[in-house]
Parts: C-alpha cells; sequence; structure tokens
C-alpha cells in the first residue's frame, strides 16, 4: 500500500491496514491504554507520587487535568489540613485523584477514616502494611492501591482486595525497600494477576516503556514533579533537584530501620557518615532529622533540611508545567512502544 504516490490512495490503503488489524493491536498503536487507564478512567496510567509535606492539591489538579492521577499525601498533616486539601482539589479538577496514606504517621487511623467522608475515589499506601484498613476501605468503594517492596506483600494485598499495587524499587525517593525497580516490577507480575505499577527510577519515556516490557501498567513519577511549576517546594529545593548530577542521592536512616533517600548536602553526608562510623546513634538521629523533611520543603534550609529525591535526579533538567511533562513523556514512550 505504501508504493502510492498518491495521497488520497495513501490514505484509504492505511485506513484498510489498520482495520485489517485485530482491534486490540489497532487500538494500542493510538492509545496508552491498559487494565489502570480502565480501572480510574484516566488517559495517562502515570501517578503523581505522593511525596509527603509536598503533594498536595495545587501539585495534584494539575497532573490529574493532564489525563494522570495525582496524588494528594496525607504524610502526618492534620485531619484538618487534608480534609481542606481533598476539597480543594475537588474545586480544581473533575478528574480522579487520590490520596496517600502514609501508614507511620501517628495520624494513620484518623486519616484513613476521611478517606472514606470524604469519597476520595482511590487511594495510595505506603511505608507500611495497610491490612487492617483494607476491609474498611472496600466497603466504602474505595480503590486501594497499595506500594509494596516485596512479592509477599503484593500477593497479601492481592487477598485482601487491593485493585492493584506499585512495586517500588529501590531507586526511588523517601523511604525506601532493598529491592531494585528492574528485578521487583516483574516478579511482582509474575506473582499476581492484578495489575502492577512501577515506580522509582522513572522519569523520562524511556522508564515507562521499560516498566512495559518488565510487564507494569503503569507508572509512579515523584522526583520529576519535583521540578513541576505547579510543584510548591521553596525554590532552593527544585533547584537542587534540578543541579543534582547522576551520582547526588544518598541513603541515610539505615541505622533506624527506616533508610530514606535524600539529594545529597552536607547535611545528609554528615548524616550518613555519622551513622557509619557510629558517632551519630539511632535516637540521636530521630533528634536530628525530627521535622528535618518540613525544613526542606518549607524553608529550603540546607543545614538542617532533608531534601528527599529519586536517585533519578540527575536526569531531571528543567522545570516545566506538568501537563507538559506528562505529554512530553508519554509521547516519547508510544514512539518507542511503537503504539
Ligand atoms: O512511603 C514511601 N516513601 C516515603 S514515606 C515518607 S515520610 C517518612 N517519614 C519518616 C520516616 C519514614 C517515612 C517519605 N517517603 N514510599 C512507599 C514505600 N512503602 N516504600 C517502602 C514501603 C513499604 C515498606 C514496608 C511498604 C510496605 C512495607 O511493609 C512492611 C510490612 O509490614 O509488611
Amino acid at each position: 500500500p505504501f508504493f502510492f504516490n498518491d495521497t488520497a490512495t495513501t490514505e484509504i490503503y492505511t485506513l484498510s491496514l489498520h482495520d485489517a488489524l485485530p482491534i486490540s493491536t489497532a487500538e494500542r498503536i493510538k492509545t496508552m491504554e491498559t487494565r489502570i487507564t480502565k480501572l480510574l478512567g484516566i488517559k495517562y496510567p502515570i501517578f503523581q507520587g505522593g511525596m509527603a509535606w509536598i503533594a498536595e492539591s495545587t501539585l495534584a489538579a494539575a497532573v490529574s487535568n493532564a489525563g494522570g492521577v495525582g496524588i494528594i499525601a496525607g504524610g502526618s498533616a492534620p485531619i484538618d489540613y487534608l480534609r481542606d486539601q481533598i476539597r480543594r482539589a475537588k474545586s480544581l479538577t473533575d478528574k480522579p485523584f487520590g490520596v496517600n496514606i502514609m501508614l507511620m504517621s501517628p495520624n494513620a487511623e484518623d486519616l484513613a477514616q476521611l478517606v472514606i467522608d470524604e469519597k476520595v475515589p482511590m487511594i495510595t499506601t505506603g511505608a507500611g502494611n495497610p491490612g487492617k484498613f483494607m476491609e474498611a476501605w472496600n466497603n466504602a468503594g474505595i480503590k486501594v492501591i497499595p506500594v509494596v517492596p516485596s512479592v509477599a506483600l503484593a500477593k497479601r494485598m492481592e487477598r485482601s482486595g487491593a485493585s492493584a499495587v506499585i512495586a517500588e524499587g529501590t531507586e526511588s525517593g523517601g523511604h525506601i525497600g532493598e529491592n531494585t525497580t528492574m528485578c521487583l516490577v516483574p516478579q511482582v507480575v509474575d506473582a499476581v494477576s492484578i495489575p502492577v505499577i512501577a515506580a522509582g527510577g522513572i522519569a523520562d519515556g524511556r522508564g515507562i516503556a521499560a516498566s512495559f516490557m518488565l510487564g507494569a501498567e503503569g507508572v509512579q513519577v515523584g522526583t520529576r514533579f519535583l521540578a513541576a511549576e505547579e510543584c510548591q517546594i521553596h525554590p532552593t529545593y527544585k533547584q537542587l533537584v534540578v543541579d543534582a548530577k547522576d551520582t547526588d542521592s544518598i541513603v541515610t536512616g539505615r541505622t533506624t530501620g527506616h533508610p530514606c533517600r535524600n539529594v545529597k548536602t552536607k547535611f545528609s553526608k554528615k548524616l550518613a557518615s555519622g551513622e557509619m562510623n557510629g558517632t551519630i546513634t539511632p535516637d540521636e538521629f530521630e533528634q536530628i532529622t525530627l521535622g528535618s523533611l518540613r525544613k526542606a520543603v518549607q524553608d529550603g534550609n540546607l543545614e538542617e533540611g532533608s531534601f528527599l529525591c529519586g536517585a533519578i535526579a540527575g536526569m531531571v533538567k528543567k522545570v516545566q508545567p506538568a501537563k507538559e511533562i506528562v505529554e512530553e513523556m508519554f509521547a516519547e514512550a508510544e514512539k518507542l512502544l511503537n503504539r
């Protein structure tokens, strides 16, 4: 069909070529439709990570309006703050958005009830096993998509009624598990029949395409959205991410049992070396880092702030609107996947 130079003829033949393909293939050529886009009624299978202290209604609504899923972080926020944020997001977008419940939060119980009361359509969970809340959330019709660092937890979550799981590799920013995205994602895909979303080290279309090759049906992205125009973090924080190179992330908190990936700064390097040589005990570490996330996000405090970021920060080169980030990433992925 492509031998003809006549435009009209080519068009007819091109159409008939598509018509001749099985429907699923023809559709896949045009869209990034997966069980995740169908489950949530979204255009692109991308979640913006529920980053504590960072992911609020402005950013979440921007990502949802771009066709992905924006997620408001519950973190350890007061219940009134999170309720306000949920209502604000509802006023900024008519598209689906979610809330992340950080299970180590002293407020987790209250926030778990709030998402029911506010009729939030979907939630993600992190930093623990949400088992004890699953029944209430399922009864409320909330789609629950937990972050899992292992195959074992993925299987348990499937049994407890999770709609999907996010397999998050140690490349991620913030609180991390041990296994890498490349190793964890295909093993989780093999172990469960619910859809799997890949997270950790994904910041461009190549990351999406690679995740799909591993069997994922969606991605969760945090670090690249730190550099979204709509992201409300202190300008110093954004600049640290944009300036970071490949070797500029460091893990602190290993001695406390809660490892956390950060931008390398004088502060985070001092913490990591203090833990290594024993001059900072786990108790002292907890003392020094208490409130350090707020100091980074709100004050851009380089002396005492923890600037969480993923190992992919080196790839983030500029500040852009969230919509441009989403569209750029999927245009590249679609090309690579021949869709
Ligand atoms: O949760 C995250 N990333 C985070 S949470 C956070 S705030 C924080 N502040 C102080 C200490 C700790 C956290 C900053 N970044 N990502 C999702 C994630 N979940 N990563 C690892 C896990 C995880 C770990 C263990 C999920 C489940 C789990 O289960 C253990 C169990 O009980 O089975």
